[in-house]
């Protein structure tokens, strides 16, 4: 397979799809993820990613992302930032720097600033509802606050061999100021080695976080598992040592995809879909059966 591209959820389907062209085009697997996460990011109705993002409990829009380069391993990444348009473009701007790779809260946004990142107020009309829904039913019904979290995150092959991985996300919902999850985190939201493969995971960062979940999926496809044997594997022994140990396991779902452009997919949740496009396949959503 020449190139090919996978990322979580239905909500990445038209970013793939256009970054698909840039694929088919010979552009780097970094142009093509940057591009559709950014259209992610951009739309106003995808309430766990970029603009529209649902906010944390003081009703303010922090937002993680992280980007990795799979040929020299640069990572970048922000956690908590606020008031700008395109995390995953400050992110894969950070990747280039030697040191202070991963920056979070004001120093992420003063980097932006100062890098020339477009400033932007990131809570909608409509993410400021759900939070005063939210609030309502917390308080009325004792629902928990956290429900409701998707993160997108891709990873990419091109012509070249070169393979990226990319993740943005508005984290948990309600979540306390300050809170970054695994999405920023190398190794447990995403994680990507050309020669091998990559990783990268959605659901609840508390527990993705405990098993290092992207690096261990890499690390086992290193090892010659097939992508969806790493990725069942992965998912299963996670969700197991979590229900065996703390009762219970967090939403924990994943794709990856390895240098041959071959998948895989797990999910220990019901209706957890992710899109695909390769060389040979047209941009396509899927749901991934539960594997718990
Ligand atoms: C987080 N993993 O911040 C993200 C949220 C997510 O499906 O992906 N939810 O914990």
């Amino acid at each position: 397979m020449e190139w090919a591209m996978i990322a979580t959820w239905r909500m990445a389907i038209e970013g793939i799809t256009e970054a698909s062209k840039l694929l088919e085009n010979r552009e780097s697997a970094g142009n093509a993820i940057e591009k559709a996460i950014k259209m992610v990011e951009d739309y106003p109705y995808y309430k766990s990613v970029g603009y529209g993002g649902l906010p944390n409990e003081n009703g303010i829009v922090e937002l993680d992302a992280g980007y990795m380069d799979g040929d020299t391993l640069s990572i970048g990444a922000v956690a908590g930032i606020r008031d700008f348009g395109n995390p995953i473009s400050i992110a894969k701007k950070l990747s280039e720097e030697r040191f202070n790779c991963f920056l979070v809260g004001i120093g992420a946004e003063e980097y932006a600033q100062k890098n020339g990142f477009e400033r932007k107020n990131m809570l909608t009309d409509r993410a400021k509802q759900h939070y005063e829904k939210r609030i309502k039913e917390t308080i009325e019904k004792g629902l928990s606050p956290y429900d409701g979290h998707d993160t997108v995150g891709m990873i990419a092959l091109d012509r070249n061999k070169t393979m990226v991985a990319g993740t943005s996300t508005s984290g948990l919902f309600m979540k306390k100021r300050g809170r970054a999850g695994d999405s920023p985190v190398c190794g447990s939201g995403f994680y990507v080695d050309s020669e091998i493969g990559g990783a990268t995971a959605t659901g609840l960062g508390e527990d993705l976080m405990k098993g290092c979940i992207s690096y261990e999926i890499v690390r086992l496809m290193r090892e010659g598992y097939h992508p969806q044997d790493a990725a069942d594997k992965a998912v299963l022994d996670l969700n197991n040592v979590l229900a065996k140990r703390r009762g219970k396991s967090g939403d924990l779902s994943v794709v990856c995809l390895n240098n041959k452009g071959e998948f895989g997919v797990a999910t220990n949740i019901d209706g957890f879909s992710f899109s695909l496009v390769t060389e040979n396949q047209e941009p396509t959503v899927y749901v991934c059966k539960n594997t718990d």
